[in-house]
């Protein structure tokens, strides 16, 4: 499927971390199912009311650094990958967890951003955060108070990095995803991106997602499972 020269590139969604004891989006107890997207996931909606947007977002930040939620044994699969893999390696996460950092992944891109970040609307300077975030917080760099938003990608705005991972993706030779439902773009169309480039394409899930038919192949179960046992494939054959 792939030599130990090979570039790999991996997606990660919800899913991974959802073992870990956070949400997923679209599942049918998940966050999208409680709360309404254009309340909380847009420009127009943090403009129209921050701070029901900065309440959405304290509340998902607290529940991160609840001491019960830890790195899964997929997050440290991948992280051993990245250690032991001889080829090239990227980890893209649509995740604003930082479940991966803590299991020691470091080829890491937040695309869709980082819950324990903050980025000022006047200064422009990212910082780390891990407090509530409400009109009356001060950017630690400028010292102005109503200028903090959280450093996530809402739906209209551009995903970080994207030249980087589009790179990543035109040379690689083996594209993994996992716990994602397929349903977002533009990381729902990287499978066609590293397909189109020749490369392995496998997709690791509860269960098919919206564009499972244009994996070349499939592992379905919880993700602590089915990515230790892909990767544990990977490092025997090297
Ligand atoms: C398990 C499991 C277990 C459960 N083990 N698995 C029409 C066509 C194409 C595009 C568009 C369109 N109309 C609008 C767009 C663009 C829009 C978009 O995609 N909309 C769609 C809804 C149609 N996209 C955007 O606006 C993006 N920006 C953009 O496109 O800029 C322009 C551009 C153009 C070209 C190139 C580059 C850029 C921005 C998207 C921002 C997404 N933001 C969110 C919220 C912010 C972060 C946050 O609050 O956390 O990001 S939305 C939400 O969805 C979050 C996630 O990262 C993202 C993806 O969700 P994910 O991870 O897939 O979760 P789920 O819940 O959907 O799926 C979980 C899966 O896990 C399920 O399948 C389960 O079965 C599985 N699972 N337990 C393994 N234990």
């Amino acid at each position: 499927m792939i030599d130990s020269k090979g570039s790999i590139v991996i997606l990660t969604g919800a899913g991974i971390s959802r073992e870990s004891g956070l949400e997923t989006f679209r599942d049918k107890d998940g966050i999208w199912s409680r709360v309404s997207v254009d309340e909380v996931a847009t420009p127009e909606a943090f403009e129209r009311d921050p701070e029901k947007v900065h309440g959405f977002y304290n509340a998902r930040r607290r529940g991160l650094l609840d001491p019960a939620v830890q790195p899964n044994p997929a997050h440290l699969a991948l992280a051993e990958l990245e250690r032991r893999w001889p080829g090239e390696f990227l980890l893209v996460t649509q995740n604003i967890d930082d479940l991966h950092e803590r299991a020691g992944s470091e080829k890491l891109i937040h695309m869709h951003g980082e819950l324990l970040k903050a980025r000022c609307l006047s200064c422009g300077e990212v910082s780390a955060w891990r407090e509530d975030m409400g009109l009356e917080s001060r950017c630690p760099a400028c010292g102005e108070t109503a200028c903090l938003r959280v450093e996530v990608v809402w739906f209209g705005e551009m995903p970080f990095e994207m030249e980087a991972i589009y790179d990543a993706l035109e040379a690689c030779d083996l594209f993994l995803s996992i716990g994602t439902s397929g349903n977002v773009y533009p990381a729902a169309g990287f499978v066609q991106a590293a397909g189109a480039a020749g490369a392995w394409t496998v997709e690791l899930n509860l269960e098919p997602s919206a564009g499972h038919s244009l994996f070349d192949e499939a592992r379905y179960g919880p993700a602590s499972e089915v990515a230790p046992a892909f990767v544990k494939g990977l490092l025997d054959a090297i």
